[in-house]
């Protein structure tokens, strides 16, 4: 989908050379630099992160970053945990500061805490954003931030060292499902290509953010995956999470995000839909479909006035799920 980058002799063309250019004389600019990375932090952000850090390091500045949730104990074999509270920072300090991915999620509150010397730019690649920086490179063709990233390193002939290209195939794994997905675009894979050949450990980086699970987890999944029905009238896979089994498996509303995943690997099913309940009176639905079945699930969101897109939608409704003798219940 991103055909951004076009190399024609030397010279290399991007969608958003302006920016990418812009970007990188302010940060050659500032002394002080400020990286923002999304609440309870994926691994996109993370990766967008801690690659921009290590630039911005090797330049010789001071480089912070910043975080409402604390940086995953997983990843710590990764990289060291740079990340601080932003209330522990003095955010009027920084003359730019860099927002990566999801930046509606945690940017948002504190974006008003900065000056009009202050620079902000943002980096996302999620629909509907509605705040604007002073520089913005927003567009849903990414994959991920990391990708936007490795264009903006590729644009301004940014080495990239072992690390940055770590925390790129990090966030790129992250977010393309280890290639799974829709958006694992041929250009992603030459992308990842490339940053194995500048040593980014594939396996590494996959074992130690990917492939391990919380007891928690499994038992929450193995809850989901025993009440799991099949309607064969419109080929819906479906699953219910009561707020007392995420509690009685001490588990977290993260470890939800992957059942539907699973559940749409059921052959015949043409999408997944999980219902948790979320506190408050919330039941959260959460549908996924895969390109190869031809579902929209988006339309069905809409129906419950959620939204999202094809493959990937949510709503929430108010109710309680109730278990009846056919399947379940909304009251
Ligand atoms: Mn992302």
């Amino acid at each position: 989908m991103c055909k951004s980058v076009i190399i024609s002799g030397s010279e290399i063309m991007s969608k958003y050379s302006k920016e990418f250019h812009t970007l990188n004389y302010v940060i050659n600019e500032s002394d002080n630099i400020l990286l923002f990375a999304h609440s309870r932090p994926d691994s996109d952000t993370i990766g967008s992160v801690l690659a921009l850090r290590e630039y911005i390091k090797s330049l010789g500045k001071n480089v912070d970053i910043a975080c409402s949730d604390p940086y995953p104990t997983y990843l710590e074999s990764l990289s060291p945990n740079y990340f601080n509270f932003p209330q522990n920072l003095d955010l009027k300090k920084y003359n730019l500061v860099i927002a990566t991915d999801s930046v509606e999620r945690g940017f948002q509150k504190v974006k008003n805490n900065f000056g009009e010397k202050q620079i902000i730019a943002l980096l996302d690649h999620h629909p509907d954003i509605t705040i604007k920086g002073d520089i913005n490179v927003i567009d849903p063709n990414y994959s991920s931030v990391c990708e936007i990233i490795y264009d903006f390193f590729e644009f301004n002939k940014i080495k990239l060292t072992r690390n940055i290209s770590t925390f790129l195939l990090l966030g790129i794994l992250g977010d393309t499902g280890m290639f799974q997905h829709s958006n694992t675009t041929a250009r992603v894979m030459e992308i990842a290509s490339i940053l194995i050949k500048n040593g980014a450990p594939l396996s590494k980086i996959i074992s130690i953010a990917f492939s391990n699970r919380n007891i928690s987890t499994l038992k929450l999944w193995g809850r989901a995956f025993e009440k799991a029905k099949i309607n064969p009238e419109n080929g819906m896979i479906v699953s219910v999470l009561t707020q007392k089994e995420m509690e009685d498996c001490g588990a977290t509303a993260d470890d939800i995000a992957q059942v539907s995943g699973i559940l749409n690997t059921v052959p015949g099913t043409k999408f997944a839909l999980i219902l948790s309940e979320r506190g408050d009176g919330i039941i959260k639905g959460s549908l996924r479909s895969e390109e190869y079945k031809g579902a929209d699930v988006s339309k069905i969101a809409a129906q419950f006035g959620g939204g999202g897109h094809r493959l990937a939608s949510g709503f929430e409704i108010k109710g309680k799920i109730v278990e009846t003798t056919e399947g379940w219940q909304v009251i």
